[in-house]
């Protein structure tokens, strides 16, 4: 069991103790422990089996009662309270709780008098105008249930990349274990490392297709089999999430992959320009048909044949989209697309300072063994006391804390370097949350806004410009706000605060965090374009989250992004140069 898993239970029980009017303290101590076991670097199963039921009553947050729950949940699979708690109500009442925006005391107060206890039903009932009558509801609210509806209804159909990705590569290695399988591969969106995936498309040749079928089937990855052919295997994940297996013979394995890895747009390109040429291309080849001749097969066996065949170079999959990737093939412009292996540093990086849960020192030394050459620490600035946000003694403390750590790494000779940075709030005004007194102690300010949404793009793209004009502003985190499949980003020109970034030499953030990717990837393209320097970062609040830098990377090739356009693939003294430069000139 994940601590992913183990989280959602303890957040079920939270909400069915919220609609029972259970008092705060209880709610929020269960709020608390899914917070801890969502966070944790280590797994919790790993911590109950290493050290039974007082390893888990030694997380912070987890008392004496919730680790005996979590001990019967991890040896038996199930946890009564829990049961006890889902079975008291109908099953539809915790899928309404997944809808964005509707709290546990509104769906406890439209199922008491409404009767209400689906999806479906609220949407009829919000539709009728029958919630706008409750008490504490509204038209306005109604409404907003309406459209948070609309909201859950795309999350459920579809899935985070971070999600899936490694459940596919996971797939991927078991089909790949298979002697029989010469050659497997993902296909279609997780290929090209769409930020959300549909459906799993995988791809693997043999001589025996149907061997492979039946050992895919019998896999215990798949919570279900819903079609078995000799060919062809389809199913659900334990999510519901549906995959696809398709098995082809060796000499259309490179068509077969081609055609569907895809995206649609990209492949009616390709065929256009195949047809250009007298060639027919489908998922079994490239064909050439002379008068009065068999159609004759010129590539299908790889995708590097498929591309050639039509004169192109091999296309990285991130790149088909049908942006003008088959133009840049064809005149060779292909871009040198980043790599993660480019990464020299994370500048986005939380500890036990403010809401992290592993060490400055931690930290640090996951991202040296991770082969960076320095780490951006960013904690909190004041405003934001809810994830503890620093005070200005805090920051200076943190500041010793560094110097400390860096002279050790210099003393052991040690090539690797930690700069003091500091996530600070764009204010509502615009004005930035850096104390003063330390703004010369930070090596850089992270600029990001926390709070004080506003449906007004207007007003916020003038709050952020303002902010990036105090010369406060190094880099822009997370610009949008967005949280895929939950918020939608606030309202933003986002162009123009691009354009703003670039003139003010701020270099914008693509947060690899797998729920906002943000900016995502046709903004990081506009911003390579405009010239406006980007910054790769994971906002890791666990050692374990640093990894998601590859959903960051994978963010930045879909838009084209290259080595140099990110400030933390330079050597540490450019960077160093640049930010020095900067304040020169801006602040
Ligand atoms: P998803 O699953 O919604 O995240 O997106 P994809 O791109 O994985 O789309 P999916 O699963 O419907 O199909 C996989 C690939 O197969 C798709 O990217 C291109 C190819 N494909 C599927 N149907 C068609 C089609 O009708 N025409 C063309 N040209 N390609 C198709
Ligand atoms: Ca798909
Ligand atoms: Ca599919
Ligand atoms: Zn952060």
């Amino acid at each position: 069991m994940t601590n992913a898993q183990i989280a959602q239970i303890l957040e079920e029980i939270a909400d069915f103790l919220e609609i029972e009017g259970e008092n705060t303290f209880r709610v929020r101590s269960y709020r608390r422990a899914a917070e801890t076991v969502a966070g944790l670097a280590d797994e919790v199963a790993d911590i109950f089996t290493e050290e039974g039921t007082q390893g888990l009553q030694n997380l912070s947050g987890i008392g004496k009662g919730i680790a005996q729950k979590l001990a019967e949940l991890l040896e038996t699979g199930e946890m009564t309270y829990h049961r006890e708690l889902i079975e008291k109500y109908p099953p539809g009442m915790l899928e309404m709780l997944r809808i964005p925006g509707l709290g546990p005391r509104t769906a406890a107060l439209i199922y008491h008098e409404l009767e209400i206890s689906s999806v479906d039903e609220l949407e009829e009932a919000a539709e009728a105008h029958r919630l706008r009558d409750l008490p504490g509801l509204g038209a306005k609210s109604e409404e907003k249930i309406l459209h948070n509806i609309q909201v859950y209804r795309q999350g459920t159909r579809r899935a985070l990349l971070g999600d899936i990705l490694p459940i596919a590569e996971r797939l991927i290695a078991m089909l790949r274990s298979n002697p029989a399988v010469l050659k497997a591969e993902m296909a279609g969106s997780a290929r090209r490392r769409k930020a959300t995936v549909g459906d799993l498309d995988l791809l693997a040749t043999c001589e025996e297709p149907a061997v492979v079928c039946d050992a895919f089937a019998q896999s215990e990855e798949l919570a279900e089999v819903t079609m078995a052919g000799e060919t062809k295997v389809s199913g659900r994940l334990p999510g519901g999430r549906q995959v696809d297996l398709r098995v082809v013979e060796p000499g259309s394995y490179g068509a077969a992959l081609q055609y569907f890895t895809g995206s649609a747009d990209h492949n009616v390109a390709l065929r256009e320009r195949a047809q250009k040429m007298d060639l027919t291309i489908n998922e079994y080849g490239v064909f050439k048909q002379s008068k009065g001749e068999k159609e004759e097969r010129i590539a299908g066996e790889t995708e590097e044949g498929v591309y050639e065949a039509v004169g192109l170079a091999w296309i990285p999959p991130e790149l088909r989209e049908a942006r003008g990737e088959i133009e840049a093939a064809e005149s060779g412009q292909l871009p040198n697309l980043i790599t993660l292996a480019d990464i020299r540093s994370d500048l986005h990086v939380h500890t036990t300072g403010s809401d992290g849960h592993n060490t400055l020192e931690q930290m640090a030394e996951a991202c040296r063994q991770r082969g960076y050459e320095y780490i951006g620490i960013t904690d909190h600035s004041p405003v934001l006391n809810v994830a503890g946000g620093l005070t200005a003694e805090e920051i200076k403390q943190q500041r010793q804390q560094i110097d400390e750590l860096n002279k050790q790494y210099e003393d052991e000779g040690i090539n690797f370097r930690v700069l003091a940075g500091l996530e600070a709030d764009i204010l509502n005004a615009g004005q930035v949350d850096v104390p003063e007194e330390v703004f010369d102690l930070l090596d850089f300010v992270l600029g990001s806004v926390h709070q004080g949404f506003s449906p007004d793009a207007d007003k916020m793209t003038q709050r952020i410009i303002e902010a990036l004009e105090s010369g406060k502003v190094d880099t822009l985190g997370h610009p949008t706000g967005r949280l895929l499949l939950q918020r939608e980003a606030y309202g933003i020109h986002l162009d123009d605060v691009i354009e703003a970034a670039g003139e003010l030499a701020v270099a914008v953030e693509i947060n690899a965090y797998p729920q906002r990717l943000d900016l995502d990837d046709i903004h990081a393209r506009f911003a390579q374009h405009n010239g406006t320097l980007l910054s790769i970062n994971t906002d890791a609040h666990a050692v374990s989250q640093l990894d998601f830098m590859r959903y960051g990377i994978a963010t930045a090739r879909r838009g084209w992004i290259e080595a140099p356009s990110v400030i933390n693939t330079w050597p540490l003294e450019e960077l160093q140069n640049w930010l020095q430069r900067r304040r020169e000139d801006y602040s």
